[in-house]
């Protein structure tokens, strides 16, 4: 009998509610997957006309999938806000106003891959809420360091549809089975090779890094003998060095000069699953966990990988 998202590791008091949750993930990358294989026969492709809360024009399947993924939360009962990359305020629902957690969600990362028919993904993090449930939800609940994570993960939509996350007992991947239907195991325990794989950067910007991180990228070339593959989307990049090894970053730059990756939708639930391969994740200079954010859409520099590389690199 295949595993399916059903065997969401209890983990204590979070264990009723992370595999709803979880389920609820899973029913909305099936519903966004969908949605992407016949997006061009939908005149879904291309931009929406309007601007995230980061100045990026925002896809039209970067609203829809929001959409998507929000109702999917809703639906679960257990969800009380939701901290969204296409929404520049904290989403309360309010008919779960006095639920425990809150979810931080990046709904379709890497959407500027859509028009060539490229990998995007989804990246979500979940924790429970600071505020006394009685009490309105605020963005305050969002501001939590990754080490008060409970679950996180990603779904990535490529030739196969997967779903990988923690719940703090190890990662796990989970492929989208057609036939049945289903998110079923496929990547028990995942975890990043010590040696070997690829780092991965967009090199055309290492002119332009700051911290002298060009000099260092050159270093750990010399002593890792590293190979370069790089795709443009967080969680293809990510999942490729989570199963081969190496090291992911984005350095902060002249135009980026705090960093382009969002803290708390896409370095911490991705630090948080690095973290519990057995990888490393790190942040100006401390871990990625260990970071207090500050706001909503906080942006940081992130080098991810198997701790012999990450710590080549930063030296
Ligand atoms: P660049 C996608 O826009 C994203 O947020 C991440 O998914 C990806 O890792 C990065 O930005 C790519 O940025 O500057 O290389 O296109």
């Amino acid at each position: 009998m295949p595993t399916t998202l059903n065997s969401i590791a209890k983990q204590g008091a979070n264990g009723v509610a992370m595999m709803p949750i979880i389920q609820g993930v899973g029913r909305a990358a099936i519903e966004i997957a969908a949605v992407l294989r016949g997006a061009v026969f939908r005149g879904v492709l291309g931009g929406a006309g309007s601007e995230n809360v980061q100045g990026e024009q925002q896809q039209k399947l970067d609203v829809l999938s929001d959409e998507i993924f929000l109702e999917e939360m809703r639906s679960t009962g257990f969800v009380c806000a939701v901290g969204s990359e296409e929404q520049e305020e904290l989403l309360v629902i309010d008919e779960y106003a006095h639920a425990d957690y809150v979810v931080l969600v990046d709904p379709l990362d890497g959407s500027s891959n859509l028009d060539v028919d490229g990998p995007v993904g989804t990246i979500f993090s979940v924790v429970r809420r600071k505020t006394a449930n009685s009490d309105y939800p605020h963005v305050s609940d969002t501001l939590q360091s990754g080490r008060n994570v409970i679950a996180a993960g990603y779904v990535l939509y490529g030739p196969a549809t997967m779903l990988v996350c923690s719940v703090g007992d190890g990662v796990h991947g989970y492929t989208f089975n057609p036939s049945a239907a289903r998110f079923e195991l496929s990547h028990a325990n995942i975890r990043i090779p010590a040696k070997g794989g690829y780092y991965s950067v967009n090199e055309a910007n290492k002119s332009s890094w700051l911290d002298g991180m060009g000099d260092n990228l050159d270093r750990m070339k010399d002593e890792t003998g590293l190979g370069m593959r790089y795709v443009g989307a967080m969680v293809a990049d990510m999942h490729r060095t989570l199963l081969k090894g190496g090291v992911f970053l984005y350095p902060a730059d002249n135009k980026n000069t705090t960093g382009k990756l969002r803290l708390l939708y896409e370095a911490i639930p991705m630090g948080f699953v690095m973290e519990q391969a057995g990888g490393k994740s790190m942040s100006n200079g401390i871990h990625v966990l260990d970071i207090e954010p500050e706001a909503l859409h906080q942006r940081v520099p992130v080098y991810l990988g198997a701790a012999a590389n990450v710590d080549s690199l930063l030296g």
